[in-house]
């Protein structure tokens, strides 16, 4: 085994009641410096929930069948094998140096069968966001920060596209206004690299960490949010897990 295995050590835990909590502490005027890591770490682990979850229930749609179907199933809490989450997000919070940045690039948000695809997205500052409309029916994206709005923009016709410059840190909660009530999707913009979405398994990986001490923060739409420190040495491996309750 080429690496050692890094100490994690589990801080404290809080849970805030509001899983946009969050946004409100995003530090808007924070700076990051990618001037390159040697011997960066890796720090991966699971997000769990503490047993199966409620088994969805699909209700009926009531706008646009035709298109978006005659049932669908809430997309809000998604529980995958091992009680894995789905669709948290993962980041180190304020970590001001480390890798590069990415080059600049363009994420999408499709509206696609009355839904947002995907529904959580993680990305860099200075990414450009593509609203994209593939159905043939009026959908809109009107953008929260918290809940004050930030854009809303009418998408009429299959094929539209609207790009949005991602130039403010925090979280932007999509919904439409066309009368899906269901539709929703939510944007997390960083000033850093280290971030992930995890998958269907509730798993997610961050590498190239310098070695140093970090507050990792877990969010989900549902759940809230979680934090545990940890603290990773030169190529170490760190696997941090975390469980979530429902209320
Ligand atoms: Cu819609």
């Amino acid at each position: 085994m080429p690496y050692a295995v890094g100490m994690t050590r589990f801080g404290t835990v809080s849970i805030f009641s509001a899983a946009l909590a969050a946004t409100l502490s995003a530090p808007a005027s924070a700076r990051y410096d990618g001037k390159g890591v040697v011997d960066g770490a890796t720090i991966s682990g699971t997000v769990r929930l503490n047993g199966p979850g409620p088994k969805p229930e699909d209700f009926p749609i009531t706008k646009d069948s035709n298109v978006c179907g005659q049932r669908t199933v809430p997309e809000d809490l998604i529980i995958g094998p091992g009680n894995g989450v789905r669709n948290a997000v993962v980041w180190i919070e304020g970590i001001t140096t480390g890798k590069k940045m990415d080059p600049p690039t363009t994420v999408t948000v499709d509206q696609h069968g009355c839904r947002y695809q995907p529904r959580v997205l993680a990305t860099a500052i200075g990414n450009t966001l593509r609203l994209l409309n593939s159905d043939p029916i009026l959908h809109s994206v009107h953008a929260y920060r918290s809940t004050v709005s930030a854009f809303n923009v009418g998408m009429p016709f299959s094929g539209m596209k609207i790009d949005k410059v991602l130039d403010r840190p925090g979280i932007l909660d999509l919904r439409c206004d066309a009368g899906h009530t269901w539709m929703r999707a939510w944007v997390h913009v960083f000033e850093h690299p280290y971030f992930a979405v995890t998958g269907a398994d509730g798993s997610f990986k961050l590498d190239g960490v310098p070695a140093g001490k970090y507050k990792l923060r877990f969010w989900h739409e549902r759940l809230g949010t979680k934090e545990k420190d940890v603290v990773v040495s030169p190529k170490s491996e760190a696997q941090v897990g975390v469980v979530f309750e429902l209320d």
